[in-house]
């Protein structure tokens, strides 16, 4: 049996539960393959039993009172899944579904995205099912104090920086980090990233997710000689990071199509294409209801109940930017049928694995530790801001998103090349990613 094959036979045999970290794991060990039998150092160090082992997982219980004064129970987490190449660093999620699985595979697919940024960031990953959906405004910021109160001593510009993910946007951030300044007495501005622009938040980190995906999807277009011009986008999802693609990719000339939520999806032919709708995308999101429909109702177009877009119309581009496992197989089956070339994902693990394994064989496939890291990017570009207690213009962000995202473009295709297999964004993602954390690794020794 191979290195790689006995290291995941025994990672099942362990956590048998934790399907989504299981599937993480598995993809990016079979990926792996080839080239860790190549070179033999890292068999050595055991490098593979300890990169899919998080160096901590905190677990903790967050009491709070909703509106009617009745008690209320959660459950927070926060792993710090890898710190060689920096201090751990990675997105808070509020959402009923979350569980320690979900978060170790979010935590190890931020290792190696984080990697890929080339900024100095470890992985972590962090939330709570708590679910913000139909709570109020109080009630979000007497719960984030709750969690804080927990976190705050896991956390620190040199050792933990969290910031938002699905569930988790600027207010969130905001709640989060006043109560962390009160509890730490210190304005630690780099603590937590995603913060308002008042108070150390970089300019562009809301739009930087869906920004840095357009950027990417415009280097791989650049590869076959084309542009993003005219070209059909479809979206999924309708939060800040579905927001900014729309944004991003209308300017650059494309047309975005579609939006999806819980409910189902709305499909728009004239296109998201003004400020008014994207305005209205971030007054749905406040608006705490999570559902799609109420686009369809304000524009006049069709909602599909319970329908995904890669089912419903023809697209050249797909750009799921919702959640894990979102696309299944016989979306991408849908997707190829309709003449759709380009599948990047925006989301963390957008695809299933059989979905994944299809589009990687058929389409151009992008894995969202490439497409989606501008995020965590310009994340990092804030605490760099913060550590220097300067602001940056908007140009000089955009301008170094826009390097980072074309430099983890590059990489991916360099190392997927290296291993003979060209154009496979997938395999090069990881091989990259996991190239520069078991160097840092091997160098720091056996800890
Ligand atoms: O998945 C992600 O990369 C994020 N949610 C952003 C994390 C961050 O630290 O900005």
């Amino acid at each position: 049996m191979s290195y790689v094959s006995s290291v995941s036979k025994s990672l099942q045999a362990r956590y048998p539960w934790e399907k989504e970290f299981l599937q993480a794991t598995t993809e990016v060990l079979e990926s792996l393959e080839e080239f860790v039998e190549r070179n033999p150092k890292y068999k050595q160090a055991r490098i593979l039993e300890r990169i899919v082992e998080p160096e901590r997982v905190i677990s903790f219980r967050v009491c709070w009172l909703d509106d009617k004064g009745e008690v209320q129970v959660n459950r927070g987490y926060r792993v710090q899944f890898n710190s060689a190449i920096g201090p751990y660093k990675g997105g808070l999620r509020f959402h009923p579904s979350v569980t320690l699985s979900m978060l170790k595979f979010l935590a190890f697919e931020q290792t190696f995205k984080n990697a890929l940024t080339t900024l100095p960031m470890g992985g972590g990953k962090g939330g709570s099912d708590f679910n913000p959906t139909g709570k109020s405004e109080t009630e979000i910021m007497r719960f984030c104090q709750s969690f804080m109160t927990e976190l705050y001593r896991h956390i620190g510009p040199h050792l933990d920086v969290p910031a938002g993910d699905v569930g988790v946007g600027g207010r969130e951030v905001g709640y989060l980090y006043g109560q962390y300044k009160r509890i730490v007495n210190q304005f630690d501005a780099a603590t937590l990233t995603g913060k308002g622009l008042t108070f150390g938040g970089s300019i562009l980190r809301p739009e930087a997710t869906g920004y840095g995906a357009v950027y990417f999807v415009v280097e791989m277009l650049k590869t076959k000689g084309e542009t993003i011009k005219g070209k059909t986008v479809g979206i999924s999802g309708f939060g800040n990071v579905s927001w900014g693609v729309a944004k991003k990719a209308t300017e650059l000339g494309a047309k975005v199509i579609s939006l999806s939520g819980p409910d189902g999806c709305v499909i728009d032919p004239d296109g998201i294409g003004t400020e008014e709708k994207w305005n209205y995308m971030l007054e749905m999101r406040a608006s705490g209801r999570d559902v799609v429909k109420d686009y369809a109702d304000k524009f006049d177009v069709r909602f599909y109940a319970k329908a995904r877009p890669w089912d419903i119309i023809p697209m050249d581009i797909a750009m799921p930017s919702a959640f894990q496992n979102e696309v299944s197989l016989e979306n991408v089956k849908n997707l190829i049928k309709n003449g759709c070339k380009i599948l990047a994902e925006v989301s963390n693990m957008g695809c299933t694995a059989e979905a994944f394994k299809l589009a990687n064989e058929k389409m151009m496939y992008a894995p969202g530790k490439a497409v989606n890291a501008g995020g965590v990017a310009v994340s990092g570009l804030e605490m760099s801001q913060n550590s220097e207690r300067l602001s940056w213009r908007a140009e000089e962000v955009d301008e170094k998103l826009k390097w980072i995202m074309s430099n983890i473009h590059a990489q991916c295709l360099a190392a997927a090349e290296a291993v003979g297999d060209p154009g496979n964004y997938a395999k090069g993602a990881n091989i990259a990613g996991f190239k520069k954390v078991a160097e840092a690794m091997l160098a720091q020794g056996v800890v």
